[in-house]
């Protein structure tokens, strides 16, 4: 094996001997060894590999690839000629996946810390991750949608809105979709976006951000059978899709992947005895806390669905179960496991707009402020349900990450507005 090469990348390693050294080279789809021998090459790119090259230069290797017994690649390449195309300064934090900076260094020169291989696993896991969605509805019939960012009422509840002075009006960042994708429900039936939601929660915990994403959905005539049916397949075809296009990433990450097998479905009641039964004192009518959550996680290794919430617990838009009015047609899920957390919200909603107008002076909201969306439910509105799968949640479960914030190119909290 011998053929001519012109590779670039990053100087990720380089060892330099006697009359011979080595370049570990990222490139921007693999990591080539390179093998600089003094015989090899002209005087200028010797001195230029002694004297000049240092960790993250961007240069141009050509030479020609001879097989390796001990590159991962099973090959190296010769190199006959180096250039450099753009130097480096010396890094501020160690890039190597071998010493790990601390948290807020990392994030402070996360443009740099995106470049560490594990890193730049997780991103490409996203990446599988959204597609895989993408394509999960597109096969379904779902009609892809894009909904306004920028809107005049809280979706989700008043308190963790984020203001936006719209010219001389008051206005906020989406805290969901919720009220749009459920207003396109007469027209498509079945509707999907990927979109950014926010959040101005002061959490600082290990799964908030206040900038995250949602996998979100709705459906007319559906039942929350099929609301949970829909919600495995498509957690079951993202994790096919990541152990069939990111077999290198897991490895680097060091992750065994397990396609869900199965799921669980549990009424909030006996959702409320399994957290109980690990000590907690939650009473009826209680939202689950993180501690809660987790000693539910922890007691599946399959993904847990929750059906049939307090009325009290949940959004104005929900519907209200007929036959027992202190229980709401919401569903949560819930990865399992240590690493387990609520990977979405949904259900049944309310279509009739005299009880809506009721739930939410109940809940403390002013129907004026909805003028639009109560309105629309007056002209032959069908029955529907959906849901939204938090992006960031359910990659933080499928790689057993400790932080949310690793899941995301420039996470956003309390604390990080920058970069
Ligand atoms: P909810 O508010 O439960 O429901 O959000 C849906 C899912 O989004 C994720 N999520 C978050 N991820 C990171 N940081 C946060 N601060 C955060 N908050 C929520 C979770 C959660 O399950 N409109 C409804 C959905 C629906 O009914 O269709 C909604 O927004 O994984």
């Amino acid at each position: 094996m011998s053929k001519m090469v012109e590779v670039y990348g990053h100087v990720q390693g380089i060892r330099k001997l006697g009359r011979i050294g080595f370049i570990v080279l990222r490139t921007f789809d693999s990591i080539e060894q390179v093998t600089v021998k003094k015989e090899n090459v002209s005087e200028e790119t010797w001195r230029l590999f002694k004297e000049e090259l240092g960790l993250e230069y961007f240069i141009r290797v050509r030479g020609e690839y001879v097989e390796s017994s001990i590159a991962k690649l099973g090959r190296e390449i010769l190199a006959k000629e180096i250039e450099v195309i753009a130097p480096s300064k010396p890094l501020p934090i160690d890039l190597s996946d071998k010493v790990e900076a601390e948290f807020p260094t990392r994030i402070r020169y996360r443009y740099l810390d995106i470049r560490r291989p594990k890193v730049k696993a997780i991103l490409k896991v996203r990446s599988t991750l959204l597609r895989a969605a993408r394509e999960f509805f597109y096969k379904m019939g779902f009609v892809e949608l894009n909904f306004p960012i920028i809107i005049a009422t809280a979706t989700e509840g008043g308190a963790n809105l984020f203001p936006v002075k719209y010219f001389d009006r008051q206005a906020y960042l989406a805290q969901s979709a919720q009220l749009y994708k459920q207003s396109a429900i007469p027209v498509f039936g079945k509707v999907f976006t990927i979109g950014p939601s926010f959040r101005a929660e002061k959490s600082r915990t290990r799964k908030h951000l206040t900038e995250f994403w949602q996998i979100d959905v709705e459906k007319a005539l559906t039942t929350p059978d099929e609301l949970m049916e829909i919600q495995f397949k498509l957690v079951k075809y993202i994790h096919e899709q990541i152990l069939e296009h990111n077999e290198r990433e897991l490895e680097i990450l060091k992750v065994k992947l397990e396609v869900p097998e199965y799921y669980h479905k549990l009424s909030y009641d006996e959702a409320l005895e399994v957290i109980r039964r690990k000590g907690f004192d939650i009473k009826w009518g209680e939202d689950f806390g993180s501690d809660e959550e987790r000693a539910l996680c922890t007691s599946f290794d399959q993904p847990v669905f929750v059906t049939e919430f307090p009325e009290q617990v949940v959004a104005f838009y929900y519907k209200v179960k007929e036959d027992d009015p202190r229980l709401a047609h919401r569903i949560d899920m819930y990865g399992p496991g240590e690493y387990g957390v609520e990977w979405s919200s949904g259900g049944l909603r309310e279509h009739d707009p005299e009880k809506l107008r009721r739930r939410m002076i109940a809940k403390g909201l002013n129907p004026e402020n909805f003028g639009w969306y109560l309105d629309m439910f007056n002209y032959g509105f069908p029955p529907h349900g959906g849901f939204g799968m938090g992006v960031e949640r359910l990659l933080q479960s499928i790689l057993k990450l400790d932080k949310i914030h690793e899941t995301v190119l420039y996470p956003r909290t309390p604390d990080i507005l920058e970069p």
